[in-house]
C-alpha cells in the first residue's frame, strides 16, 4: 500500500513539472484561408500538444506542448504529412 501511495505521489509530482513549451513553426505553403485551418487541425491532432494558433499573414504556427510528450520533429512531421511542410523558427519559453 505504501508503495501504491509513493508511485503515485511521484506521479502527480511529475505531471506537476511536465514541462510546456512554446514554438514558432515557419510554414511558408500556406497561401489561403484554409490553409491555416488545415495546419492548425493537423497539429491539434498530435498528443501532448495543447493549442495552436495560426496566421496565414506571417506564415506560422505557434505551438505550446508538452515536451515530455512530443518534439518538435513530431511537430513539423505532423504539417508535412498534411501537405504543409513546416521548419522550426523560433523556441520559446
Ligand atoms: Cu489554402
Amino acid at each position: 500500500m505504501k508503495k501504491i501511495i509513493l508511485i503515485l505521489s511521484l506521479f502527480i509530482s511529475f505531471n506537476a513539472f511536465a514541462a510546456e513549451k512554446t514554438v514558432i513553426l515557419d510554414v511558408p505553403g500556406m497561401y489561403c484561408a484554409t490553409c491555416p485551418i488545415t495546419v492548425k487541425k493537423s497539429l491539434l491532432k498530435v498528443e501532448g500538444v495543447q493549442s495552436v494558433k495560426t496566421s496565414l499573414k506571417d506564415k506560422t504556427a505557434i505551438v505550446t506542448f508538452d515536451d515530455q510528450v512530443v518534439e518538435v520533429d513530431d511537430l513539423t512531421f505532423a504539417t508535412e504529412n498534411a501537405g504543409y511542410a513546416s521548419t522550426l523558427k523560433k523556441i520559446g519559453e
